[in-house]
């Protein structure tokens, strides 16, 4: 663990020096928190090709683990080591404590559709977010939805009581740490580099993600109940860092957005029938998986947790969060129709 963070530390004094040495940074470096063949490598994947063949900037994609874990590539972005940076709202908890927002259970639909145009379409996403980011140095390219979460236990999952005592794996989030707590379970937030040998070891006995990222992880392997319970959908987002966005020229920064809008698109797309797609690869390869999609009896409980969450997110974030968290259900109301 050590060797493998002054590595990445290595990495990251290389890539300062190469920064300092290209000061017209024609290479646009861009990290995400998946591998080159998971959802935010694909999304990458179509933003390099989108820029490379509309402008003559070239990108380099620094796919998860290349250069640490999510906090490591988040404070690289805001530095200006990386230009770009895919960074899910479960670890930008402290930074920009507002997209805790994305943690509230039962909030997002879990219909792909209307998620789609949400993200697209949404005021909350695309006006008021863009505002809370750029107070942090970022600008905010995208917000793009993964997939519904499920659990992935080692003990049947039917209701909160199920939940009692196990503790379960989730991102660095504190509003993630509340819900689980509303479910019943023992939160234990890890970074994503310590759910696979955690659960291998009985550290923790569960976690969540969605359906190919537990296929693509092979976390399947460590656990034996996968549970749908419909609460989240897996959000991600996309930034770059703001000094070099806004140090740039109007023609490359419509380019960036143009990109961004292709990739938004793709990546929908890419998306469809995915979950299916992978669990059935899960099935094929564990036959003795257990698979529930909760009841609506069933998620009851889960779904009586959420008022408090979605108290406990007032309570963090104040008149700011509040006034996210309605403009999010007035926009979610506008897909809906
Ligand atoms: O649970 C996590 O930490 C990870 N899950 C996904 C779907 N993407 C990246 C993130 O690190």
């Amino acid at each position: 663990m050590r060797l493998k963070r002054i590595l990445t530390s290595v990495a990251a004094i290389a890539l300062t020096a190469a920064a300092t040495t290209n000061a017209s940074a024609d290479t646009w470096r861009y990290a995400f928190e998946e591998a080159l063949e998971e959802v935010q490598g694909k999304y990458a994947q179509k933003f390099k090709e989108e820029i490379e063949a509309n402008t003559d900037h070239t990108i380099q994609l620094f796919p998860y683990g290349t250069l640490g874990e999510s906090a490591d590539i988040m404070e690289q972005a805001q530095s200006g080591i990386l230009q770009f940076v895919d960074q899910s709202p479960g670890f930008t908890g402290s930074l920009i404590p507002e997209a805790q927002v994305f943690f509230v259970p039962y909030l997002l639909p879990t219909d792909q559709d209307q998620l789609a145009q949400f993200y697209k379409e949404s005021k909350a996403v695309n006006e008021i977010f863009p505002e809370l980011y750029a107070d942090q140095g970022l600008e905010l390219l995208v917000m793009f939805p993964e997939g519904e979460v499920a659990m992935t236990t080692k003990s049947p999952v039917e209701s909160c009581a199920d939940l009692d005592e196990v503790k379960f794996r989730v991102m660095t989030n504190p509003l993630l740490v509340e819900a689980y707590r509303a479910f019943g379970a023992t939160p234990t937030p890890l970074p994503w580099g310590e759910v696979y040998g955690g659960l291998q070891t009985n550290i923790i006995q569960g976690q969540e993600n969605p359906t190919f990222f537990l296929y693509s992880t092979k976390i399947y392997e460590v656990t034996d109940y996968i549970t749908y319970t419909g609460h989240n959908n897996f959000t991600t987002a996309v930034m770059a860092n703001k000094d070099f966005y806004d140090g740039l020229g109007e023609d490359d920064q419509k380019a960036i957005q143009a990109a961004s809008e292709a990739a938004y698109d793709y990546i929908v797309e890419y998306q469809k029938g995915l979950a299916d797609s992978e669990l059935q690869k899960i099935k094929d390869a564990k036959p003795e998986m257990t698979v529930t999609v909760l009841t609506d009896e069933q998620r009851q409980c889960f779904k009586d947790a959420a008022g408090s969450v979605e108290t406990t997110f007032i309570e963090m974030t104040g008149d700011s969060g509040k006034a996210i968290l309605e403009q999010m259900k007035a926009d979610l109301a506008a897909a809906a129709q």
